[in-house]
């Protein structure tokens, strides 16, 4: 896990980034402003309260151990921009912290990777293990004993019980319950509502509620 004193550059400015930017105020950061392809275009200078410094090109004045980042785009069932952008940034050597809101509550031991960012009102209970770059979003629960690969993006208000393990890059839906002990694979998708009560296969995907994969 890595922390910093470096202030940070947020990257995005959708709906992700609005919650970050509420994030690491609430938890005290410092940050420098944000960058975003879209205001830099439309000549935008201010954003949530934090100076717009450019696009991402800004960051050729800001060398890695001035700053650190966060990414401030979300990972939804399709695309990989996140993943991407956490990757090419990570090659330049830039840092991404992990983030945790001041209201969630981690048992002692809990493991986040560098880049991990935990929303508010979340429960990790103990034996936890979370990957690089995931986002455990605003008020999920995840109970013991469960290991969460990199790139994982749990949405607001699912539930995992204990004993799961979810592979890299897989996408937990909103409001989605996963009963303890089953494994969701590599870029599955859970959708949002779905209660989950048998194993998901890489790739494979489950949408509507209480329904079951053939
Ligand atoms: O290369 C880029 C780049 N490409 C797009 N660099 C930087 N720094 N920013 C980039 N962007 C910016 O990402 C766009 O200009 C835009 O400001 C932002 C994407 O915003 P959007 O609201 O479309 O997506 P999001 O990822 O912030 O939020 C989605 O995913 C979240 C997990 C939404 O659906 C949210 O509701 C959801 N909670």
């Amino acid at each position: 896990m890595s922390t910093t004193v470096r202030p940070l550059v947020l990257l995005g400015a959708g709906g992700h980034a609005r919650v970050l930017a509420a994030l690491v105020r609430a938890a005290g950061h410092p940050v420098l402003g944000v960058c975003d392809p879209t205001l830099a275009a439309d000549g935008i200078s201010r954003w949530s309260d934090l100076d717009v410094l450019g696009d991402d090109s800004a960051l050729d004045r800001l060398p890695p151990d001035s700053v650190a980042l966060v990414l401030g785009i979300g990972q939804l069932a399709t695309g990989n921009l996140r993943e991407r952008l956490y990757s090419a940034w990570r090659a330049r050597g830039y840092d991404f912290p992990t983030l945790v809101h001041p209201s969630a509550w981690l048992a002692p031991g809990v493991v986040l990777g560098d880049g991990v960012q935990v929303m508010a009102g979340v429960v990790i209970q103990p034996g936890c293990t979370i990957g690089e770059n995931s986002i455990i979003n605003t008020r999920v629960s995840i109970d013991h004993d469960c290991s969460i690969g990199n790139n994982v993006h749990v949405a607001p208000g699912s539930t995992l019980c204990g004993s799961i393990v979810v592979e890299d890059g897989a996408f937990i839906g909103a409001g989605a319950t996963v009963i303890q002990g089953l494994h969701i694979g590599t870029r599955a998708m859970v959708g949002a509502g779905v209660t989950l009560t048998r194993d998901l296969g890489p790739r494979a995907r489950i949408i509507g509620a209480a329904c079951h994969l053939k």
